[in-house]
């Protein structure tokens, strides 16, 4: 693939890279996205299982749909594009990932600085006396399981429809998207908010922003430079100009 040469330029100069991540960087690990034709949206209604309300009228339907989804989580493994985005780390001052997805895969990848605006589906807590689990403690219950210090309901540590995000975390994501150089936006549809400022946060600090995404989006529009495909794909060939560039081969 041929870059655009603003974009080539822009590589060489830059310090600090920010990738802003979503469901599609794990579509390729098998994952299912949330929206379009194979989304998990598509099937099952989002305002029946992924909300607080819905949570306590039905938690064991809810704590089955999240289990099943642990265990396609925990059987698949990081792909191309996460791991191209720890190599960035060899080549860059400062390289840090914002993701909406709760897979941890950039994690098991091996990211050093990363946060989670959407929570870890690895984690669960006690929704009456905030204890936390993680997913060994709880392996197994097909039903919601009660806490054991006060027998209140676990649920997962993500963040549902309604709920605020991790306190901090979106703060500091603006921040980052703010003092980035680039800022890559890979495999969101950049339609959920907070989490879809940080791109526009990128624009107002005076990033350069990439999107790499199959299909346009709502920011196609607006982003520096829109490129199509698969996120696997596309970030190893901007690895190999970035290692052409620093002399790296
Ligand atoms: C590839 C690819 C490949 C595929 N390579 N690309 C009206 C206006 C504005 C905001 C609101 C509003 N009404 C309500 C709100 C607020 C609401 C919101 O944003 N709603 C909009 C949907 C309208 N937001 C909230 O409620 C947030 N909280 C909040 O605002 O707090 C303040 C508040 C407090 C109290 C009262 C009111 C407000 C919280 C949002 C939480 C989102 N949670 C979820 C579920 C997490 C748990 C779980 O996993 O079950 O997070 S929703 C879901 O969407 C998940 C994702 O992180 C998030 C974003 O999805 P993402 O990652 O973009 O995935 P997709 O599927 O949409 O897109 C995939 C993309 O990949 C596609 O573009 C493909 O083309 C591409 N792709 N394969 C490259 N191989
Ligand atoms: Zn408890």
């Amino acid at each position: 693939m041929e870059f655009r040469k603003d974009f080539f330029e822009r590589l060489k100069t830059a310090k600090n890279i920010l990738f802003f991540t979503g469901a599609g960087i794990s579509a390729e690990s098998g994952i299912a996205t949330f929206r379009g034709k194979d989304g998990l949206w598509n099937k099952l209604k989002p305002e029946e299982l992924a909300n607080f309300n819905a949570f306590m009228k039905n938690p064991d339907m809810v704590w089955e749909w999240y289990q099943y989804r642990r265990e396609i989580i925990n059987e698949t493994k990081p792909n191309l594009g996460h791991y191209t985005i720890v190599e960035f780390e060899k080549y860059f001052e400062k390289v840090d990932v914002v993701t909406q997805n709760v897979d941890n895969l950039h994690g098991r990848a091996g990211s050093s600085s990363i946060y989670e605006l959407h929570g870890n589906i690895e984690r669960n807590f006690c929704v009456d006396c905030k204890t936390f689990y993680n997913k060994e403690d709880l392996l197994g219950s097909e039903k919601v399981p009660r806490c054991t210090k006060c027998n209140g309901l676990i649920r997962p540590d993500v963040v549902w429809f309604g709920e605020m995000l991790p306190a901090g975390v979106f703060e500091k994501s603006e921040q980052l998207a703010m003092n980035s150089d680039i800022t890559f936006v890979v495999g969101t549809s950049a339609v959920v908010y907070p989490a879809a400022y940080i791109p526009i946060s990128a624009k107002q600090g005076g990033a350069y922003v990439v999107e790499i995404n199959l299909d346009g989006t709502e920011i196609s529009g607006s982003v520096d430079y829109s490129l199509r495909g698969k996120s696997g794909e596309i970030l190893p060939e901007i690895l190999n100009i970035i290692k052409e560039q620093k002399g790296a081969v």
